[in-house]
């Protein structure tokens, strides 16, 4: 048994380190030594292998960059994490780590893509990846793919433990999130079974929803050298991001779980209005602008905010689609959305439009679908909505084609590919399920005007990339 209180993170990725381990760290700053907590983290996937295995060295710990606006910089060692495993290349790492009573809650950030949900939000149960998993899960052999076949394995262990129950936290930017974890992590389990786990599930764990929130660029090549000349530390792996944080997470625990209100963190039941507003001005600003300012060959994404023309169209978006569209306002959206673009404006942290542009696939019906779906429901067109689509439209077909060279990741990316084989792809694109969800069927009016918008938009830039 561990001799800390222990939370278990699965997707260690810079976003977590400058997220919920900076949290943890802080509030441990407060605490007495017996009363600590500690992260274990677990990475499941091969291709993430190499932030894991630089961790470990340094037994877990890093510094972190802070960066206000100004340009003025904190740095700070983050001391939360004192163990890591690979689960991705030795998944027996999973008994060891979960049977411990001293663990009390897994958080998780495995981006909106890593849920595998489809366009009613049910678990994608014909994704290679999902089969691969069922079958281990199945079977008792070969290595899970998913968080979901990960997560199984971890509460089969807690099941068998007197002590089990535990608080599964997701905090990946998509709305409703923790609750549809749970109807997903369902469905896989009915799928893998016959496995007697749910009823057990629905008695000790639970799935609180979160909003979560820093914006955290992939660290530069020169920070390791940077931190050595200030610091006077060698690090192989630290990262940076802006000093702006927020953590929003519902009061819905199974187990004890660390008083991060203490450092911040808000403990609430109204977790939606926060998640809505964050999901729909930031992260749906940050997918709008992002493919314009690509074709327009910017790199940064501020870069996007000091073009008075890209400014005055987040500004239109914003103000007439998606404000007035967010009907639970817990809190002053107009002074939320300037705090935003002001964070958005941050020069000094450069966060790179290749790092914002990607998994466009899985972020769109997140992002942007329900702002474009409520304008339509009542009655306002949302042009500038259509204006970024366009975009991304012209930016994927344009990307795909071979045009516009550019260091495009997407695990959805066949999708799109499918519709560029299409012989009328604006169609196929306008039809697909998975993207519009039967929006244009309902509103054909509505289609129309937007391939209309796209062939102006590919015409436009036909010269540019020829
Ligand atoms: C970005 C987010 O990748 C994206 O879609 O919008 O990573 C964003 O920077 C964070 O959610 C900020 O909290």
């Amino acid at each position: 048994m561990s001799e800390h209180n222990r939370i278990v993170h699965f997707g260690i990725g810079a976003f977590h380190r400058g997220h919920q381990a900076y949290y943890l760290h802080l509030l441990n700053q407060q605490l007495p030594e017996n009363e600590r907590w500690y992260y274990t983290e677990v990475n499941l996937r091969e291709e993430t292998r190499a932030i894991p295995e630089a961790l470990k060295k340094q037994n877990g710990r890093f510094h972190f960059k802070r960066i206000a606006p100004n340009g003025d910089a904190d740095f700070v060692e983050v001391t939360s994490i004192d163990r890591v495993e690979d689960a991705s290349s030795n998944p027996s790492v999973i008994k060891t780590i979960f049977d411990d009573d001293k663990l009390k809650a897994i958080t998780i950030t495995v981006t909106e893509g890593g849920y595998y949900l489809t366009e009613t939000n049910d678990l994608n149960l014909t994704h290679p990846e999902i089969v691969n998993d069922i079958k281990v899960v199945k079977s008792g052999k070969g290595k899970p793919k998913t968080l979901f076949g990960y997560l199984t394995l971890a509460l089969l262990v807690r099941q068998t433990m007197t002590n089990g129950a535990i608080t599964v936290a997701t905090c990946d930017n998509l709305r409703d999130n923790g609750n549809r974890l749970e109807h997903a992590f369902g469905q896989f389990v009915e799928a893998a079974g016959p496995i007697d786990l749910m009823q057990w599930v629905s008695d000790n764990v639970t799935f609180p929803c979160s909003m979560v929130d820093r914006i955290t660029p992939v660290p530069p090549a020169d920070l390791a050298e940077e931190v050595e000349r200030v610091v006077g530390q060698k690090d192989i792996c630290p990262i940076m991001g802006e000093d702006f944080e927020q953590w929003v997470i519902e009061t819905k625990f199974a187990a004890e779980f660390p008083p991060l209100d203490k450092v911040g963190v808000t403990f609430t039941d109204k977790v939606h209005a926060y998640e809505e507003a964050k999901i729909r001005i930031l992260n749906g600003g940050h997918f709008g602008l992002s493919y314009i300012g690509a074709l327009r060959g910017y790199k940064t994404y501020d870069e996007n905010i000091r073009d008075g023309e890209l400014n005055k169209l987040l500004k239109t978006y914003h103000q007439c689609e998606v404000i007035p569209t967010i009907y639970d306002r817990p809190f002053d959206l107009e002074q939320y959305r300037q705090v935003i673009v002001l964070r958005f404006s941050n020069t000094f942290i450069a966060d790179s439009i290749e790092r914002i542009a990607m998994d466009s696939i899985s972020k769109f019906p997140q992002f942007i679908l329900p702002t474009i779906k409520l304008n339509l429901e009542r009655g306002y067109e949302p042009k500038a909505a259509m204006t970024l689509v366009s975009h991304w439209y012209c930016f994927l077909a344009l990307y795909l084609s071979g045009r516009f060279p550019f260091n495009y990741k997407d695990p959805y990316l066949h999708i799109a590919e499918k519709w560029m084989e299409e012989p009328e792809p604006v169609k196929a694109f306008l039809a697909d399920p998975d993207i519009w969800q039967g929006l244009n069927q309902r509103f054909p009016l509505f289609g129309e005007q937007l391939a209309g918008q796209i062939k102006q938009t590919l015409n436009d830039y036909q010269e540019r990339y020829p």
